[in-house]
């Protein structure tokens, strides 16, 4: 026994002292910028007028709303009544419309997308679904209902041209984020894409350059879409967000580029933070009051940066019209039937805050200066700037994060970073919705997707109920099923890491309703 300990002690050492000469290889990328840790943050549903418009009145700057743009209930009808904005939001209880058809109508004012985009039809496709929402659609926060994103825009820097990758859902635009692609998805996931998405992501670009990432999530992280992260060798970067965050940043251990996931299950206890509709703005507003001040506190402080944006904008009001000419496709594929969507257009602008001590306070960062005339800012600068700011030798992942605008050089302004940045923001006191969670609620459209996503990592999508098993379930029991799915894929790939696995494998496991035993799972692997 003692023996096997030196054994086991000594070929740890040689680990340590004899690093492969690959690992070598690698150290030797040096960052040459100021930012050596990029964190992100992509919430849900909300579009940049309906969170910050109303600002404008504290930072003139910004192109957010003036209170007199309204959109009528019948576009093509003079006649028809208007609904002009109002700064009355609360809370949100039914989901406005996001499908693909909902934003279309919602930026042409028809299906006729050779029409201007006149952001004109809002009102109109929201009169369809139910009443009350097409004033709800209209709605914005007033600047005191969001006291941590007021302070954040201007002590720190708002994009007001940022906008969707896609017109569309949110999976579509969350791809982009990490891999400025969705291979296609112009709607929720494909119900048969059991192995994953295969496209090479930012994270990929990363280990290639020997720098390091990590995902710290809440339920479930919805990165675990993207197939190349469920290789063995990714195991390791993903982190309970509770656990480890503050510890990681206290540390100073935070890697290279940090992705912050949110709960995404709204349950008593542990409020959903996502600011979805129907979960409370609030506990978004805590939650990025609790990132804030963790980074802020972390002797990382001063080379890190902190992107906060939104998925999509959820079908709520903006005004500033979507992007339409020359934006590339990614990557030649084509959208399923039956639009056939070639992936060249963009979708609404949303909220971005961009939170770092090297920048001047109060920076409104509008259109970008390239590399195209057509560029935009949009989910693919994420890659874009990441390749920049850490000088990555990888090639861009695709035609739109080579088009879309990176924010390097805001960095390189001033000389040393600020010493004036707040330790703390504004406590959150009021919250937006009087009620707890309802753990008995039907799931979401994006739940479902990720109830999909947790049968494909426990192994339950080879059984007749997948992809359907979402549907039944109520909030309580999937947030749940994600939890232990999430455990037991993680658990699977560390104990065959730990026998010695080719690190490029998959762990694929067998139905868990079938096969768990107690303090058990089987599972085999499968090469990448
Ligand atoms: C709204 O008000 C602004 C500022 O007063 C003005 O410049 C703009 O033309 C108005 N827009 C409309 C649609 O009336
Ligand atoms: C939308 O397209 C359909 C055909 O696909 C057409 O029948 C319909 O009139 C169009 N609606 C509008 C508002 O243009
Ligand atoms: C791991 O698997 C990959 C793909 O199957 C293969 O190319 C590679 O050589 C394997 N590595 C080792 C160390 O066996
Ligand atoms: C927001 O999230 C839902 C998931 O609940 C998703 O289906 C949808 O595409 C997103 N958009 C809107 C407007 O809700």
């Amino acid at each position: 026994m003692v023996f096997r300990q030196v054994v086991l002690l000594s070929v740890l050492l040689h680990l340590l002292l004899f690093p492969s000469s690959l690992a070598l290889q690698k150290r030797h990328h040096k960052i040459n910028g100021p930012i050596k840790t990029i964190v992100v943050v992509v919430m849900e549903n909300r579009s940049f007028d309906h969170m910050l418009g109303w600002l404008k009145s504290q930072l003139p700057e910004i192109d957010g709303l003036h209170g007199n743009e309204s959109n009528r209930l019948s576009v093509f009808d003079e006649k028809s009544p208007e609904i002009v904005v109002s700064n009355d939001a609360e809370f949100v209880d039914p989901d406005p419309g996001h499908s693909f058809q909902a934003i279309r109508e919602q930026i042409f004012g028809s299906n006729d997308t050779t029409l201007e985009p006149t952001m004109s039809g809002f009102v109109q496709q929201a009169a369809t679904m139910e009443d009350g929402m097409a004033k709800t659609v209209m709605s914005g926060f007033r600047p005191e209902v969001l006291p941590v994103y007021s302070t954040l825009a201007k002590e720190f820097t708002v994009f007001d041209r940022w906008f969707c990758s896609v017109p569309t859902s949110t999976q579509p635009n969350r791809f982009y984020v990490h891999s400025a692609t969705s291979h296609g998805a112009s709607s929720n996931v494909r119900k048969d894409l059991v192995h994953g998405f295969p496209q090479k992501t930012i994270f990929d670009s990363l280990d290639e350059n020997g720098l390091s990432f990590g995902i710290y999530y809440q339920n479930i992280p919805p990165t675990l879409f993207y197939n190349s992260l469920r290789k063995l060798k990714y195991v390791t970067k993903f982190h309970q967000y509770s656990l480890s965050f503050k510890l990681h940043a206290m540390l100073g251990i935070l890697p290279n580029y940090v992705v912050i996931e949110q709960k995404y299950f709204d349950v008593v206890g542990f409020p959903a933070n996502d600011d979805h509709p129907s979960h409370d703005i609030a506990e978004g507003q805590k939650f990025v009051k609790e990132i804030y001040e963790t980074l802020r506190a972390s002797p990382q402080w001063k080379e890190m940066m902190l992107l906060i944006t939104y998925d999509e904008h959820g079908g709520f009001y903006d005004h500033v019209p979507t992007p339409v000419k020359e934006v590339p496709n990614p990557d030649g594929i084509i959208g399923p039937e039956p639009f056939y969507f070639k992936f060249d257009r963009l979708g609404v602008r949303v909220p971005t805050l961009l939170i770092s001590p090297w920048i001047e306070k109060g920076t409104v960062i509008h259109e970008p200066e390239g590399p195209t005339p057509y560029s935009h800012y949009e989910h693919s600068s994420v890659p874009a700037t990441v390749k920049k700011l850490f000088n990555l030798k990888s090639n861009f992942l695709t035609k739109r994060d080579a088009w879309a605008g990176s924010f390097e050089k805001y960095f390189y302004i001033r000389d040393t970073p600020r010493e004036d940045c707040p330790e703390k923001l504004p406590e959150v006191v009021q919250s937006l919705r009087h009620k707890d969670p309802n753990e008995d609620a039907k799931l979401t459209e994006f739940q479902v997707e990720l109830i999909q996503l947790a049968s494909q990592l426990n192994g339950d999508h080879v059984l007749n109920s997948y992809p359907d098993m979402g549907k039944t379930m109520t909030v309580g029991e999937a947030n749940r099923y994600a939890e232990d799915a999430v455990s037991r894929f993680l658990e699977a790939g560390r104990a065959a890491l730990k026998a010695g696995a080719n690190e490029t494998a998959i762990v694929t496991m067998r139905p868990s309703l079938t096969s768990r035993r107690a303090g058990g799972f089987t599972s085999y692997l499968q090469s990448a």
